[in-house]
Formats: structure tokens, sequence, C-alpha cells
């Protein structure tokens, strides 16, 4: 099992992507998360069946003293969202991302991978396809280098609204967790055991989540996906 935070202002639309993501639904109202809801969802990678439980947190947390230190605990990854439509909640997603990084980290001390999924890219989507510009921010290339400068595993824009990149931005997450996670529990040589030619760990996300589940005998297979709500 995997734990997953999926965190972020408060109307980035955590709970919509995570909606969607899981059963493939989505809602043009508002409620607001008390707390934190988790869901589990199966994601299958290649031939390998993963189980994930996402913690969608309240997007207020960051306002009112940071998030809980057990809700970040066991965390292996986290995606972290902006609302494309919002520049200050992509400047907050550093904040959110530090409160993580002091709360939990991997075996050897690095952060744990975060992904940066700017969110409502249908809003300025047609825009951008006919060619009439839109805010600096919003482009492609400016988050990929704001990702890369804040210590993202990497950025999508996405829509829980028609579903685009919300699978993509789950699955390229899981990945690098597997290659992290791979890559801080074994020590180099034991790699280059595994590997044969001392791996290519960071760029193979597959290979990485083949190699770790047949070293942790397999995590086990659930049937179905299913959401379940509670708190945490
Ligand atoms: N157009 C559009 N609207 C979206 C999208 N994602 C979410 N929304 C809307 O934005 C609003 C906030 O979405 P939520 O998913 O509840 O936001 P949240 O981040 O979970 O908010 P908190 O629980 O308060 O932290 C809702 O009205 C959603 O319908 C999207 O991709 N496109
Ligand atoms: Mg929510």
């Amino acid at each position: 099992m995997i734990k997953i935070l999926v965190i972020g202002n408060s109307f980035s639309g955590k709970t919509s992507i995570v909606n969607r993501f899981v059963q493939n639904k989505f809602d043009s109202n508002y409620k607001a998360t008390v707390a934190c809801d988790f869901s589990m969802k199966i994601l299958k990678i290649e031939d390998t069946e993963i189980r994930l439980q996402l913690w969608d947190l309240v997007g207020q947390d960051s306002r009112i003293g940071g998030i809980n230190k057990l809700f970040c605990r066991g965390a292996s990854g986290a995606l972290v969202v902006a609302d494309i439509t919002s520049r200050e909640s992509l400047e907050s997603t550093i904040s959110w991302k530090e409160q993580v990084d002091s709360h939990v980290a991997l075996k050897n001390g690095e952060p744990i991978p975060m992904m940066l999924v700017v969110n409502k890219y249908d809003i300025i989507q047609e825009q951008e396809d006919s060619g009439r510009e839109v805010e600096d921010y919003m482009t492609q290339e400016f988050l990929e280098n704001f990702a890369s400068d804040h210590g993202f595993i990497g950025v999508l824009r996405t829509s829980a609204k028609t579903g685009h990149n919300i699978n993509n931005a789950f699955s390229q997450l899981v990945r690098q967790i597997f290659v992290m996670e791979f890559s801080s529990t074994y020590q180099e040589d034991e790699q280059a055991q595994i590997y044969g030619n001392g791996g290519n760990l960071r760029g193979d996300g597959k290979s990485a989540v083949k190699q770790s589940f047949q070293l942790q005998n397999n995590q086990g297979n659930g049937k179905k996906d299913k959401k379940k709500k509670g708190c945490c």
C-alpha cells in the first residue's frame, strides 16, 4: 500500500482530482473538505497492480498552522495542486512542499517525491489552443522551470473536469516513488547486483516498479477500485 498526500490551497481542485481519478466523475458544486478524506485506488502499471491510499487534505491548513504531522506519517509521495487561474495558489505550493518536507522524508533523508499539478487547465486550454495569449505563469515552459527550481519531480497541467492528465499525474508520481524508494532502501552495490550493471534507477520507473515488487514479495492484489470516505 502506498500512501499519497493530495495537498494545495483551498478550491484548487484536490477533491475533484481524486474523484476523477477514483470514480471518473466530476461535480461542479463546491463542498469544502473537512480535515481529510481518504480513498483507495488500484493503479495498474505495466503488469503490476499497485494499491494507493489517497489522503485528500483540507486546503486551509497552510493558513491555520500548517499540515498536521500525523497526516504525513508514512507518506510515500504527494500531489501538490495549484489552480491555473490563481498565481497565489501556485506560489503557495512552495510552502506546502516545505511543510511536508519538514515532517517526512525517505530513508536516506531525501525528500519524498512530489508532483506539481496545475489544475483547471480546461479554463484556459481553448484560449491557448487557438493561439491567444495566456499569462506567463500558465505556460508549460514557465511551470517546468518553476517545478525544477522548487524540487518537484515534474509538473502537469490537469483538468478534473475533462480528465486531462489526471491518470498521467498519478502514474508519473507512483513510478517516481518506486524509483526513489528503491534507491533509498538499497545501497549502490546491492542495486548493481540486482540490475547487473549498476542500474538505471532514475530514468526507468518501469523496471523499478517490477524490481521493488519482486523484492517486497508483492504487496497484494485487490479486486476492485473503491472509495472509502472517512475521517483520518
Ligand atoms: N473548471 C474546472 N473547475 C474545477 C476543476 N477542478 C475543480 N473544479 C471546481 O473548483 C471547485 C473547488 O474544487 P474542490 O475539488 O472542492 O477543491 P479542493 O481543493 O478540494 O478544496 P478544499 O476541500 O476546500 O481544500 C469546485 O467547484 C470544482 O467543481 C477543473 O479542473 N476545472
Ligand atoms: Mg477538498
